[in-house]
């Protein structure tokens, strides 16, 4: 099925490719994060197309291709070659790659193609949850152990945003020495936390997963895991604004739950999506603005 970013046809020469990852399999409380990719698709044509904080329009400067809406086989080991797959793709085909899931897996697949291509690759990962835990319900591969096996892989990542976690993984990421910053250290002082961010980004190819969670439930109730004392929509634009400038290589959003007659979820996703794309533009020196 072909949906498309703002509900304008593909732009010609686009530098930006969503791709959608209509996944879901491993959710454990509140399901429904299959259908994100469709309602997120198609609430963004609800968006206004000029940006009045950067003074542009990403739709003309960079431009978007929706890669078509496609099922994933309910096997993670196969929609994850698939997502590797599509990802290549992308690439190739030499677009900044937008990931729209899904559950928070998908972000395996887009990481170790990713891999192949900047072995100077790190995660930045903006979560309420840390997803470090070794099985989930006997699962090796599922949404609350994928920054584990992308550890896995050896990329260094910073975990933003983290206010649930288990002993267990508390204890082993002090052990390991993973970089987290937690929901709290964020409410003491938000400036700190940005120069932390700033520090990480300086050096190598950088990728963001953003699970929707990390926002505060009162801004994004959609989502499969809500906890209160996330981030709010000021917060995530510093953060935004400051991943723009590094040499950042994709990204994906995920986790988003849509509640039926309540779009706003999926819709402050889809805002998300532009706003960054926004920033890109503006403050990015390595994508390229497409010609026409
Ligand atoms: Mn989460």
């Amino acid at each position: 099925m072909k949906l498309s970013f703002l509900g304008l046809p593909d732009h010609p020469k686009a530098r930006v490719a969503l791709i959608p990852v209509p996944f879901e399999l491993t959710t454990t409380w509140l399901k429904g994060t299959k259908e994100a990719p469709f309602e997120i698709l198609k609430v963004s044509a609800q968006l206004e197309f000029f940006d009045e904080e950067t003074r542009s329009s990403p739709q003309e400067d960079l431009g978007f291709y929706t890669y078509p809406l496609e099922e994933f086989p309910l096997n993670v080991h196969k929609a994850l070659e698939k997502i590797e797959d599509l990802t290549h793709r992308a690439l190739k085909e030499k677009f900044f790659p937008i990931l729209v899931g899904g559950e928070h897996t998908i972000t395996y697949g887009a990481v170790k193609a990713l891999k192949a291509y900047y072995p100077d690759l790190k995660v930045l990962h903006l979560d309420a949850h840390l997803d470090f835990r070794k099985t989930y319900l006997e699962d090796e591969f599922n949404h609350a152990t994928v920054l584990r096996k992308i550890y896995e892989l050896s990329i260094p990542t910073l975990s933003v945003g983290i206010r649930a976690i288990s002993k267990e993984e508390f204890e082993e990421a002090e052990f390991l020495g993973l970089s987290i910053i937690y929901s709290y250290e964020i409410y003491n002082s938000f400036e700190r936390v940005l120069k932390k961010i700033e520090e990480f980004l300086k050096e190598g190819s950088i990728y963001l997963t953003l699970d929707m969670d990390v926002l505060d439930p009162s801004l994004a109730p959609g989502v499969g895991t809500p906890e209160p004392g996330g981030l709010l929509w000021f917060q995530i634009l510093e953060i935004l604004k400051r991943v723009s400038q590094a040499k950042i290589v994709g990204l994906d959003i995920v986790e988003t739950r849509p509640i039926s007659g309540y779009p706003f979820t999926e819709f402050l996703a889809a805002k998300i999506i532009y706003k960054f794309s926004a920033y890109l533009t503006v403050y990015n020196k390595w994508i390229k603005k497409s010609e026409s």
